[in-house]
């Protein structure tokens, strides 16, 4: 008797489930658009990584023989590589040494809502002495980073930072696989860090960017490889405000993965730009008759390489590997460049000096206080922020135009986008993004495939621009609620 009722519930419950996936396909918005390829659930493997990180003050050095103080997980900057299989669970227990509060963001990786790790939005502030609990399975392989989310002009600046690798077992293993986190450093001559984090000329201008290059936090930074040998090497932008321009000498690198998804075909990095917040995992084979340095640079408004790290080759070579560079499925949604934005914002920049009449900039000349400097989404300052919102699984276009003379590399918490346009000329670049580089007066025209639900942050990753007001909220919401 009580068998019948139960099994026309089981009946129900996958009638209404396939409606829903029904609907949800339906959903999206244009039909020409093809869902990402990468929103099939990840099986967990059950696999559960225990982390500790401690964040404390430390004194470290950065370029052998100076030290100085820093802001550290577990004393090293960057602090521990955290390295796990697709599938895999990590549980970070962060406790916070500081003196003041903090939080833990996990840069590109879909986590639920909850482990965002944005203060105010997604968590209460991690305040000192206290500890917070961030636990999730990474839905997609590929290289990622840790690092501060509150005070990120200061707290990112100190050191801050980490990488998480997400393996992926369906690749080829390369036989070296190495993470380098790059950065610039402000210190003095007797290299401490300059401790004005708040400078109103780098509030004005692009953040602040310093002069002493680290990869992993060393400037000596050596890869010792051999001839013929294969190497995967993950790239991160961690600097404060400054993007690199990657550059491989006389080596021939191919791009396998662009913010830590694979690309839909693999190409040499030439044209590469990596804003504050981007990666990119590049496979290099050091020819089988190659002997010597390698110089890996920095090419950015230069026209020769500023030497970030080098590739030392030495030995007998050894047997080249045979497999195929990654890639993977990427639908180009470049189409929709012609199509009506969904969503429109606009950056600018306000200065209270400039506002101000004659007679007040003169007196503020004097006084040296120049009022506020704000940076603006859709004339708005975070927190007092407009909220764009978004349906679950319906792929949106959001046109962004910057009013302002600067660089602005935006960032979207949660999800991942792909660039349509660039000055109103559709752009077909093979793989998503999390963040995109947007220079002084440009427009650009994104497409975003919400499939996570939550408020999420789309902010800028030029730490003193996010905290001088250039954030605003990103609101997915779940198909059924709209129905
Ligand atoms: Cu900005």
């Amino acid at each position: 008797m009580l068998k019948k009722p139960k099994s026309t519930l089981a009946v129900c419950l996958v009638l209404v489930s396939t409606l829903i996936a029904v609907v949800a396909l339906t959903q999206l918005r244009d039909t020409t658009l093809a869902a990402p390829g990468y929103i099939e659930p990840v099986a967990a493997t059950g696999m559960v990584h225990e982390v500790r990180l401690v964040a404390a003050p430390t004194t470290g050095s950065l370029d052998e023989g100076t030290t100085t103080d820093l802001w550290t997980y577990n004393g090293t900057t960057p602090g521990p590589e955290i390295r796990i299989t697709h599938g895999d669970t990590i549980r970070v227990t962060l406790k916070n040494n500081l003196p003041e509060p903090t939080s833990i963001h996990w840069h590109g990786i879909r986590v639920p809502h909850a482990m965002d790790g944005v203060p105010g939005l997604t968590q209460p502030p991690v305040a000192p002495g206290e500890t917070f609990v961030y636990e999730f399975t990474p839905p997609d392989a590929g290289t990622y980073w840790y690092h501060s989310h509150r005070r990120g002009h200061e707290q990112l600046a100190r050191g801050l930072y980490g990488a998480i690798v997400v393996e992926d077992p369906t690749e080829p293993d390369y036989p070296i696989d190495a993470v380098w986190l790059v950065d610039d450093w402000r210190v003095d001559d007797s290299g401490m860090l300059d401790p004005d984090f708040d400078s109103l000329n780098d509030i004005h201008h692009s953040g602040r960017w310093g002069g002493l290059f680290t990869i992993n936090g060393s400037t000596q930074t050596r890869l010792a490889a051999a001839p013929g040998e294969r190497i995967r090497i993950r790239i991160v932008n961690t600097a404060n405000g400054r993007p690199i321009k990657p550059n491989f000498g006389a080596l021939d690198p191919l791009v396998i993965a662009m913010d830590g998804l694979p690309v839909a075909e693999n190409f040499p990095p030439t044209d590469i730009t990596l804003a504050p917040g981007n990666r990119m995992d590049v496979d290099i084979t050091i020819p089988s008759d190659a002997e010597g340095e390698f110089i890996v640079g920095d090419l950015l408004g230069r026209s020769d390489p500023l030497e970030l790290a080098r590739i030392s080759v030495t030995g007998d070579p050894v047997g080249t590997p045979g497999f195929t560079a990654p890639v993977g499925e990427v639908p180009d949604w470049s189409s929709a460049a012609d199509d009506p934005a969904d969503h429109n914002v606009t950056i600018s920049f306000f200065s209270e000096f400039a506002e101000a009449s004659r007679e007040e900039q003169d007196r503020m000349l004097e006084t040296e206080e120049f009022g506020e400097f704000l940076w603006k989404l859709n004339g708005r300052v975070w927190p007092d922020a407009e909220t764009l919102t978004a349906t679950r699984g319906e792929l949106q276009k959001i046109r962004i135009v910057n009013e302002s003379g600067q660089m602005h590399p935006i960032h979207l918490h949660g999800q991942f986008f792909q660039l349509v346009s660039r000055n109103d000329e559709r752009v077909t670049e093979g793989h998503y993004r999390d963040t995109v580089l947007m220079t002084a007066f440009e427009t650009i025209e994104i497409v975003v495939a919400p499939f996570d639900e939550g408020t999420w942050l789309l902010h800028c990753h030029i730490q003193l621009h996010a905290e001088y007001g250039m954030a605003m909220l990103y609101e997915v919401a779940s198909e059924l609620a709209s129905s």
